[in-house]
């Protein structure tokens, strides 16, 4: 008997065709406390309401400036269908622009990143100087004005060398509070005066809201991050206390007063800020102490990198978190800083890049190598990008239903997803 051909049809959870109708019901009914409903993860158009309403009106971390460390260095920067140039002008201030031709709209730059003097258009050469002015077109007639055929801006901010763009006419105003919060916590680390000493990308084949829940807890960390949980504490995290962990998060507590005391008096903020669900850009930061020598996130937790980040008086100054809605975290050390930008590719797919900065003197082979300044979040991202692509596989299933968030150890998770669902909230009446 001939078989016949078995037409998978779309998955149900994605609930295909998720209107704006739908898509409000679905923010409506989001229960407090749960994970978030199958079609946050699977539906197409959910994943185009992110890209419209997260990534296109939000603050997102995307580089770090010793990626452009040289007046004419580029990078490039795909963001849903807009690529984003990134240069460092002759002024050495760093510019983004949309990449995209003034005359007919070609893309300008190819590569991923680059150095250049002026940035010429492949199709007809018009060339841009490296503030975005068009300064030569050839055979446009006496009529034609340069001056409206700039590249469009896009809005950046340079914050102690982390670099964050915006895509939106207008930015949340907010991020300049956060800037004035963080600098003073991150400037001691000098990460403008570093040099990029590894970068790797990393293709989940999940949700972008998998990796980034994923990130807000380390309920996780003890089965899953043998290398991590050398010099993480566990409690280190925004545990509350409960009856299993008061007496674990006591100690630690106690640890963390006794390290913040002695930084803060070398002059390095230390204590914790957390805006994650009551700001637009929703932060969260601390210096956290490290285990054992309290150093580096290395397999030693000594340094990697024995050139420091800046004449610091000690070593173990633990590692400065810094976390930020809706895509990145880092860990600022004595000797380097790691990292992490989560950008959206489809609704299943995510782009996560993780960049290890060191002091930009440090020679690779004397003061540090590669393969033990990426080896623990190597491995710690390996791990992770496994568990949210068996999370992505579980939530596209018919038995998925949204579980419940440990009041001890996911309260980090539930201010992120409250996050979301509120900025859902505040612009699906703008979605056509
Ligand atoms: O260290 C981090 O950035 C997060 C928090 C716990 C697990 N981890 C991936
Ligand atoms: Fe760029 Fe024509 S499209 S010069
Ligand atoms: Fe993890």
């Amino acid at each position: 008997m001939p078989t016949q051909p078995i037409t998978l049809q779309p998955n149900p959870n994605a609930a295909a065709g998720t209107s704006t109708a739908a898509l409000r019901e679905l923010l409506e009914r989001r229960r407090a406390g749960y994970s978030l409903e199958a079609p946050f993860y699977l539906s197409d158009e959910i994943f185009q309401a992110d890209m419209a309403l997260i990534f296109g009106r939000h603050w997102i971390f995307v580089a770090v400036a010793p990626q452009v460390p040289e007046a004419g260095d580029y990078i490039t920067v795909d963001v849903g269908h807009d690529s984003i140039l990134i240069v460092r002008d002759d002024d050495m201030q760093v510019q983004a622009f949309h990449n995209v031709c003034r005359h007919r709209g070609s893309r300008l730059c190819e590569a991923h990143q680059g150095s250049l003097g002026n940035i010429v258009c492949p199709y007809h050469q018009w060339t841009y100087d490296l503030t975005g002015q068009l300064i030569h077109a050839d055979h446009m007639g006496e009529s034609f004005d340069r001056r409206s055929h700039g590249l469009k801006p896009v809005h950046l901010r340079n914050l102690e060398g982390l670099l964050f763009i915006c895509l939106a006419d207008e930015p949340p105003q907010d991020f300049d509070q956060l800037a004035e919060r963080m600098r003073p916590y991150m400037a001691p680390h000098r990460l403008n005066e570093c040099k990029v000493a590894a970068q790797v990308d990393l293709i989940e084949q999940s949700n972008w809201k998998l990796t980034m829940e994923n990130n807000r807890e380390c309920y996780h960390c003890v089965g899953n991050h043998p290398e991590l949980t050398i010099s993480l504490f566990e409690h280190g995290f925004g545990y509350q206390p409960g009856p299993q962990n008061a007496e674990g998060l006591a100690r630690f507590e106690g640890i963390v007063r006794e390290s913040h005391a002695r930084w803060e008096a070398m002059g390095l903020p230390s204590a914790e800020i957390e805006t994650l669900d009551s700001m637009v850009s929703g932060f969260r930061t601390q210096r956290l102490p490290l285990d054992r020598a309290g150093q580096s996130q290395t397999m030693s937790t000594e340094v990697a990198c024995k050139k420091l980040l800046a004449d610091f008086p000690d070593k173990a100054l633990g590692g400065l978190s810094f976390w930020t809605q809706p895509n990145s975290w880092h860990h600022f050390m004595s000797d380097h800083v790691v990292s992490f930008s989560v950008i959206p590719v489809g609704p299943g797919r995510t782009l996560v890049r993780t960049t290890w900065c060191v002091h930009r003197d440090a020679v690779e082979g004397v003061d540090y190598t590669v393969e033990n300044l990426t080896r623990v979040w190597n491995a710690t991202n390996d791990q992770d990008r496994r568990l949210v692509e068996e999370s992505q596989i579980g939530v596209a299933s018919r038995a998925y239903e949204p579980g419940p968030y440990s009041p001890y150890t996911e309260g980090l998770v539930e201010k992120f997803c409250a996050w979301y669902v509120d900025r859902l909230r505040a612009g699906v009446s703008t979605l056509r």
